[in-house]
C-alpha cells in the first residue's frame, strides 16, 4: 500500500510538474526581457472601446498572470451595451477605467497608435503590441515584443497566445474571446475574416459551451445595436475614432440603425449630433458610416455623413461611385472603417495637400 501511495505521488509530481512547466520557452523569454523590475503592467485597448479591445485585454491579461507576471486588464473607458451584456452573461468583472498612461508599464492590444490610445500613452512604458491593424505613429524608445497579422481579431491572435504557450483557457475567458472574434469579423462574414479565425472561433465556442453561434451573436447584436437609453451624442460615440490624415485630424463614427422603419429620421438625428458634437473635439471634419440592412435579398448599404467646412467634397471626392439618396451619400455594399472609409479618406486629403 505504502509503495502504491508512493508510486501515486511520484506521477502526481511528474503531472505537476508537466502542468507548471507552462509557456513556451521563446515567449517566456521575450516576457521576461520586458518585464518590468517592479510594478504592475497594463493592458489596455483602444478608446470608445469594443468587443475585441475589452475581451482581448482580459484575456491576454490572464494568460500572462498564468505565466507568472504581474499583469492587470484595463479599460480606456465605458463599456459599449455590447461588451457590457458579454461581461454580464459570462459573470466577469469590469476591468478598471485607465485614465492616464503616463510612466506606466503598457501591453497594447488592438491598436497600435497614440490617437485611439488611452492618454499621455506617448509617456508610458509600452512593453508590447498585439494588433491587428496597420501601425500608426508610435515613437518607441524602448525594445518590445510587438506582434501585428492581418487577422479578423485581436482575440484570435490571444487564443493562439494560450495554444502556443500551453495554458488552459477557462469557459468565460473562452466565451470573451469567441465573442470578440464574431464582433470584429461579424461572424465570420467580414473580408478580413482568415481561417484561423473560423477555426479558433469554433473552438473557443465549444469551449464556452456556444452551442449556436449564429443565435449568440444576434442575441450580442441586438444588444449592442440598441441604442436605448443613450443620448444621440452617446451614439454617435459608441464607435468613434479619430485619425490624422496628412495633417487633418478627422472623426470617423461607425454606427447601426437600430430600426429599419425609421432609417431617414435617424439619419436627420445623426446629423445634428454631429453638428453639435463638433465644436467639442479637435476633429476639422466629422464622418460617419451610418450601416443600414437592405431590403429582403438586397445588399446591405451605407449612409456616409459629413460634418465641417469642406467636408462634403472629401466626402465626395472619396467615394464617387456612391449614388445620393434623399440627398444622401449612399454606398452600396455596405463600407468597412478599416478598409474601404480609412485608405479613401487618406487619399482625398494627401491629394489635397498637392
Ligand atoms: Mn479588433
Amino acid at each position: 500500500m505504502k509503495k502504491y501511495l508512493c508510486v501515486t505521488a511520484i506521477i502526481f509530481m511528474l503531472l505537476c510538474g508537466c502542468t507548471s512547466s507552462k509557456g513556451n520557452v521563446y515567449n517566456m523569454s521575450l516576457y521576461k526581457a520586458v518585464a518590468p523590475e517592479d510594478g504592475v503592467t497594463y493592458v489596455v485597448g483602444h478608446i470608445n472601446p469594443d468587443t475585441d479591445t475589452v475581451g482581448t485585454a482580459i484575456a491576454y491579461a490572464k494568460l500572462r498572470t498564468a505565466l507568472g507576471f504581474n499583469t492587470v486588464a484595463v479599460i480606456p473607458g465605458k463599456l459599449n451595451k455590447e461588451s457590457q451584456y458579454l461581461l454580464d452573461y459570462f459573470k466577469v468583472e469590469t476591468p478598471e477605467i485607465l485614465e492616464d498612461a503616463a510612466g506606466k508599464n503598457i501591453i497594447l492590444v488592438d491598436h497600435a497608435d497614440y490617437q485611439q490610445a488611452v492618454p499621455n500613452m506617448d509617456k508610458a512604458n509600452i512593453v508590447e503590441i498585439l494588433d491587428h491593424h496597420q501601425p500608426a505613429g508610435l515613437s518607441l524608445e524602448n525594445n518590445l515584443i510587438y506582434r501585428s497579422a492581418p487577422i479578423g481579431a485581436t482575440a484570435t491572435m490571444v487564443y493562439n497566445e494560450y495554444k502556443v504557450n500551453h495554458v488552459r483557457i477557462d469557459r468565460k475567458t473562452a466565451g470573451l474571446l469567441a465573442a470578440a472574434i464574431m464582433s470584429d469579423t461579424k461572424n465570420l462574414k467580414k473580408e478580413r475574416t482568415t481561417e484561423a479565425d473560423r477555426v479558433y472561433l469554433a473552438e473557443l465556442c465549444k469551449k464556452a459551451g456556444i452551442q449556436k453561434p449564429k443565435k449568440f451573436f444576434k442575441a450580442m447584436k441586438n444588444e449592442g445595436r440598441s441604442y436605448d437609453g443613450l443620448t444621440d451624442e452617446e451614439i454617435l460615440l459608441t464607435n468613434y475614432k479619430e485619425f490624422e490624415f496628412s495633417g487633418h485630424i478627422v472623426g470617423i463614427a461607425s454606427v447601426d440603425n437600430p430600426d429599419d422603419d425609421t432609417l431617414w429620421e435617424f439619419v436627420e438625428r445623426m446629423d445634428k449630433a454631429m453638428a453639435e458634437y463638433a465644436p467639442k473635439t479637435d476633429a476639422e471634419h466629422i464622418f460617419m458610416k451610418l450601416d443600414a440592412d437592405g431590403d429582403e435579398g438586397q445588399e446591405d448599404f451605407t449612409v456616409f455623413l459629413y460634418c465641417g467646412k469642406g467636408a462634403e467634397e472629401v466626402a465626395k471626392k472619396s467615394f464617387p461611385n456612391a449614388q445620393i439618396v434623399n440627398g444622401r451619400i449612399v454606398y452600396t455594399p455596405k463600407l468597412n472603417r478599416t478598409n474601404d472609409v480609412v485608405p479613401a479618406l487618406k487619399d482625398t486629403y494627401e491629394g489635397m495637400k498637392k
